[in-house]
Parts: structure tokens; C-alpha cells; sequence
């Protein structure tokens, strides 16, 4: 065991609560090194990964990550909020009591990083001197070492980020064990995999994965679960599973930011690294903030203000491509450092893939499956399935997005014009409306969802809830969630207008999507945008104000006749089945605000009365 005082002094890592907690974990854990991870330490442990082989060389400088084959998604089953008050307990956060569930994790975490290096990494999650910043510090102790090279992607870090800080409670306590990762349990009734956060003692404990939001601690753990936490009990902020982007009007000169929630998997990469379609990108310009989270405030000037936490992206490889996302695969370029996991891989040519990169696979032999199986050896049973896994990802920095706003990392955030939720759906959701009321929009994202992906997940319609794309992520009750909602939101003199989109509209003929989706989704902010000035009206229907037709910019659109009609028109009778299923989610909310239970009512009498 190594001396842990000598190796933070020669680290300068002064911050005596952050040296005790070093400390006390590394006896717990068994580490034999310990070692405090600057970003400047970055080229060193990439030389360091590629010798050990945890990462494989991806031509051009970018490398390649493969997850153990039973660790390549978040488990939301076995991801839990702990705190000291039962009344934290919501519908989908699994609470559980604080004191059990760390003494659980402590002794699941006693010895098990024994022979192995434990990397201390300060962090921020906030550009620096954000107001925000108080929430924003944390420390991660990990045993993985590409754990802490896609943590100097995905957030800031460095000693000086923490050293200063007086109080003990001033930073996040994130303590990740990877585990015997074969010897698991994975999905069976022994799973030992548990991640925690111990909310009321800012303290994550993430045990038994090395992927992702699962061990990525300022990401999903710290960045939305802690700091949902943290933005209740001071009464300051909202921290949500948001993209925030920004549309400036050449013409008129004026910026607008919009910040969206959707479910996971449903578009937020994808609509936050946009580039308007080309035929109006001579006057619209598209910046790109974020494209997971955002925290939200309000400002001295009466506005809402955000800014996103993180300092990359962690997005999913399938389907991105030239037309689909060409900032994406540009910020992933050949000298991006971007760091790719379980996608396909070839060792020959050092060159990845995965599905809908390109129309077909490469025809070239040596290419391995996201597993490390040549696709060459696959019996013609296996020939069709994915080369990537599904959830395979790229790691980059948001300086290398191309579009990139030039104030990304301004401390005091953009004020907010616009929030949109919006989840998959099939049928019923137009392309976009409008609500120009608090507690509509509040009880809009309350009943948000996603498409039921699983026949067996749901009955056919019905959407699987996810409130303010927030379910896995809620630190505490719905109810008093959608009244913070309404107390934080409320506070702004001057409120963003809310609105659902829908991209997912499909025929039920024959599945076609009836919108274009990707780039062309601009033209649904644009006209919001206009909504919201007052220069275009809308057509008010009993669950929002949809574009007329004439309002909506087609130009250099194809799209048949017959899709803009569904898209642009609400159908009342799934819409009035649909509020039956709300019901019955909402009643599920105890302390839910009288004022989401009012607008529910109002929307459903609109509705049986048109
Ligand atoms: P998380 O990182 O898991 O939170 O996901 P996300 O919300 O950022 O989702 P992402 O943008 O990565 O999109 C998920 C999938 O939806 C990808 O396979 C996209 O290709 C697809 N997708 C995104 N936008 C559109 C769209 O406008 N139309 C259609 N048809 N598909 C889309
Ligand atoms: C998500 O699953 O919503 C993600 C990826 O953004 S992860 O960091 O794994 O949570
Ligand atoms: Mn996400």
C-alpha cells in the first residue's frame, strides 16, 4: 500500500477533506498506488492504457474502448437515491434508506481494488466562476484508468479545481470500484452490481461497471442525480437531462438558446449539434451548447439562465453520419483524441464503424464485432446482427464540435427562450405545440414519454413515462419536483415559452417517418421562436398552439401533402385515450401541485369539448 500523504503532497493536492477522503477510501478499497489525475496527464495515460491494452489505437490519434460484454448501457434497475428522509422517495428513483445502502457499498468496495491503481480526479461541473459553480466540484476515485481519460473529455479536471475549497461538504464525494466484472451476477437475482448516490451526504458509490453514466461519476451521477438534489434543498436550481443550443438570426442580428428534454436515445445529440438545413443556413445559424445537461437559474434580470455542465459529449455512434450529424463527425475527426466505445472495430487499418455510419459495412477483411469477434468467422445465422452494439458511443470535447458556440464556457450562462420536451412517439404528437402556460408546460414535461420499445414493456399506445426525460435521474419525489418546477420557473418575470416536438411521427401504412427529422427540425424551432415574438399565430388546439401550415418554412423541403397534414393537425380521439393514461401516471405523484392536476383538467375538457 502506498503512502498516500506523500504521493497528494508531490500532487499538491492540499485540500485537507479531500486528502482525508482519499485516505479512507483507499485503506477501504485496497488500492496498492494511488495517483491524482490532472488533464495535463492525459497523453501519458493513454500511452499507459494503449500498453496495458485497455485501449486499442484508432488511426489519426483517437483510440478505442470494448466494455466488459455485460456492461455496455446504464442500469436504471440497480441505480439507487439514497438520503436520511423517506419522504424523498419517488415513483421511479428507487429510494432507499442512506445509512444501509453505503454500508452495502462499503463492504461490496472493501478490498476489491487490491493490486490495482486508484486515480484521484478533482472536477468541475461548471465552467469556472458560474454561480452555479458552489454545486459544482466533486472528486473521483476510480480503479479504471479510461474511466479518468473520458472524465478529462466529458468534465474539467485538475487539483486547482478543488484545493481551495474551505467546507467539508463543498465537494462531491465519488467513490467508483469497477468490480470482478465476470463475476457479477448481471441481470440474474444475485446482481451485485449497485450504484448509488447518497444524496443528503453529496457521496456517489458506484460499484460493478466501468461504462459510462455508470462510472463517469460528474456525468449522470453528479451532474443530474446530485445536482437535482442539491438545486431542491437550496432552493437555487433545476438540473435536467437537457440540450441547450443557440439559433442566431443573421438577419436581424438576434441569438435565441433553446433547451430541450428528451428520454435518452431520443434525439438530444442529435438536435443539439444541428446545422440548419441548407436552404435556410445562409440566414439562420445553429450554436451548439450541450447535449445531455443543463442547469437552470434564474437571473438578476427576471430570465431563466442555463448552462451545461459538462466539458464533451458522450453520444451514440449508431446512425451518425455525414447527412445525419456532420458536426458529430467532424468533433471526431482524425487529431479529435475522441475515444470510442464498442463500436466495430478493424486492428489492420485502425479504423472503426458501426451501423449507419455508411449505407453498408466495409467490405474490407479484419474487421472485429463490438465483442472483438471477426465478422469473418460469423455463421450465416449471425450475419445479420449489429457489428456495434447498439448504445456504442463516442467521447470528444466540446471544443471540437465545429459549431460550438463561442461562449460555451462564459461563466454566466445564456438566457433560456425556449424549453421543448419531447419523447418518441408514433402517433398523436404533432410536430410541435406550443404552451404559452407554466403549469401546462410543467405538466406537459411530467407526462412526457417514449414509445413502449418492448411489446412486453407496455400495451401498444401507451407511452413508458418519463418525467421531464428525468425518471432514472430524480433525487427525489415527483410531486415536490413539479413543484420546484413551478417555484424556480415561476421566480422569472420573463418566462420561456414551452413546447413539445415530436419527431417520430410514422404512417401506420407502411412506417415511413412523416418528418424528414435531423436538420430539418430547425424549421419547428424557428417558427416557435416566431410564435413566441409574436409575429406568427398559430392555430390553438386544446393541447397547444400548432403552426398554420402557411407559418411553418418549407423551403427547399420535399415532404408529401398527405404527412404535413398529420403532422400539423391533432387527432382527438387518441389524444382524449391518452388522457386516461395520464391519469392514472399522475395519480401515482402524492403532493403532485394542485396546479398540474388544474392544468390536466383544463386539457381534458378542451378536448371533450372539441
Ligand atoms: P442519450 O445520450 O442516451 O441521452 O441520447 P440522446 O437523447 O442524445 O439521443 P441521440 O441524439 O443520440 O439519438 C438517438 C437516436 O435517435 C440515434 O440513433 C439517432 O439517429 C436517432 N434520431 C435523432 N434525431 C432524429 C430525428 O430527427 N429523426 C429520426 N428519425 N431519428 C432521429
Ligand atoms: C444516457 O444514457 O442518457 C446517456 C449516456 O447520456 S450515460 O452517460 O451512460 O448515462
Ligand atoms: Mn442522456
Amino acid at each position: 500500500m502506498a503512502d498516500v500523504d506523500q504521493v497528494l503532497d508531490q500532487a499538491g493536492l492540499t485540500n485537507p477533506h479531500v486528502r482525508e477522503f482519499v485516505a479512507k477510501w483507499a485503506e477501504i478499497t485496497g488500492a496498492e498506488r494511488v495517483e491524482v489525475v490532472n488533464a495535463e496527464d492525459d497523453a501519458r495515460l493513454l500511452r499507459e492504457s494503449l500498453d496495458a491494452g485497455e485501449l486499442l489505437p484508432v488511426s489519426g490519434g483517437r483510440y478505442y474502448s470494448r466494455s466488459y460484454l455485460k456492461d455496455t448501457a446504464r442500469s436504471e434497475e440497480r441505480t439507487v437515491v439514497a438520503t436520511s428522509k423517506e419522504s424523498d422517495r419517488g415513483v421511479y428513483n428507487n429510494w432507499r434508506p442512506a445509512d444501509e445502502t453505503a454500508a452495502t457499498l462499503t463492504e461490496r468496495m472493501r478490498g476489491a481494488s487490491a493490486g490495482k491503481t486508484m486515480y484521484v480526479i478533482p472536477y468541475l461541473m461548471s465552467p469556472q466562476g458560474s454561480p452555479l459553480e458552489a454545486y459544482a466540484a466533486g472528486v473521483e476515485l476510480t480503479d479504471c484508468r479510461p474511466v479518468a481519460l473520458h472524465m478529462i473529455r466529458m468534465s474539467r479536471v485538475g487539483v486547482h479545481y478543488i484545493n481551495d475549497l474551505r467546507e467539508p461538504g463543498s465537494f462531491v464525494r465519488a467513490v467508483h470500484v469497477t468490480g470482478d466484472l465476470p463475476n457479477l451476477g448481471q441481470g440474474t437475482p444475485d446482481d451485485q452490481r449497485l450504484f448509488a448516490t447518497v444524496a443528503d451526504e453529496r457521496t456517489i458509490l458506484h460499484y460493478g461497471s466501468s461504462y459510462g453514466g455508470n462510472a463517469l461519476l460528474g456525468k449522470i451521477a453528479h451532474g443530474l442525480r446530485q445536482a437535482c438534489y442539491d438545486g431542491k434543498d437550496s432552493e437555487a436550481f433545476l438540473a435536467e437531462q437537457f440540450l441547450l443550443l443557440g439559433i442566431t438570426d443573421k438577419e436581424t442580428g438576434k441569438t435565441y438558446h433553446v433547451v430541450g428534454g428528451f428520454p435518452s436515445a431520443s434525439g438530444k445529440t442529435n438536435l443539439s449539434m444541428t446545422l440548419a438545413p441548407d436552404a435556410l443556413g445562409d440566414r439562420y445559424h445553429v450554436e451548439f451548447y450541450g447535449d445531455d445537461i443543463a442547469w437552470l437559474w434564474v437571473g438578476d434580470d427576471g430570465r431563466i439562465w442555463a448552462f451545461n455542465p459538462e466539458f464533451g459529449v458522450f453520444g451514440v455512434a449508431k446512425d451518425t453520419n455525414e447527412a445525419s450529424n456532420p458536426g458529430a463527425i467532424e468533433s471526431i475527426r482524425p487529431g479529435s483524441g475522441a475515444i470510442f466505445t464498442n463500436v466495430a472495430y478493424n486492428p489492420e487499418t485502425q479504423e472503426v464503424w458501426w451501423e449507419g455510419r455508411t449505407k453498408n459495412p466495409p467490405q474490407d477483411a479484419g474487421w472485429l464485432d463490438w465483442t472483438g469477434r471477426p465478422i469473418a468467422d460469423r455463421t450465416p445465422e449471425e450475419k445479420d446482427e449489429p457489428w456495434a452494439h447498439p448504445n456504442s458511443r463516442f467521447t470528444t470535447t466540446i471544443a471540437q464540435v465545429p459549431n460550438a458556440a463561442d461562449d460555451f464556457e462564459d461563466p454566466k450562462g445564456v438566457p433560456v427562450d425556449a424549453i421543448i420536451f419531447g419523447g418518441r412517439t408514433r402517433d398523436r404528437e404533432p410536430l410541435i405545440r406550443a404552451i404559452t402556460d407554466l403549469a401546462e408546460g410543467v405538466y406537459d414535461g411530467m407526462t412526457l414519454g417514449a414509445e413502449a420499445t418492448f411489446a412486453a414493456d407496455g400495451l401498444d399506445g401507451q407511452l413508458r413515462y418519463d418525467p421531464m426525460s428525468m425518471r432514472p435521474f430524480m433525487a427525489y419525489s415527483e410531486g415536490e419536483y413539479a413543484a420546484h418546477w413551478l417555484h424556480i420557473i415561476g421566480k422569472a418575470t420573463d418566462q420561456p415559452i414551452f413546447a413539445h416536438v415530436n419527431w417520430f411521427q410514422r404512417d401506420p401504412e407502411d412506417g415511413h417517418f412523416r418528418w424528414p427529422g435531423y436538420r430539418e427540425n430547425v424549421r419547428a424551432l424557428l417558427w416557435l421562436l416566431q410564435f413566441r415574438s409574436g409575429e406568427v399565430k398559430g392555430v390553438e388546439t386544446p393541447v397547444g398552439v400548432l403552426p398554420a401550415r402557411s407559418e411553418l418554412n418549407l423551403d427547399g423541403l420535399e415532404i408529401a401533402e398527405a404527412d404535413l397534414e398529420a403532422l400539423l393537425t391533432i387527432d382527438v380521439d387518441r389524444w382524449r385515450e391518452e388522457m386516461a393514461f395520464r391519469e392514472e401516471h399522475l395519480a401515482q405523484f402524492p403532493g403532485l401541485p394542485e396546479e398540474i392536476w388544474d392544468a390536466h383538467r383544463r386539457v381534458a375538457k378542451a378536448l371533450d369539448e372539441a
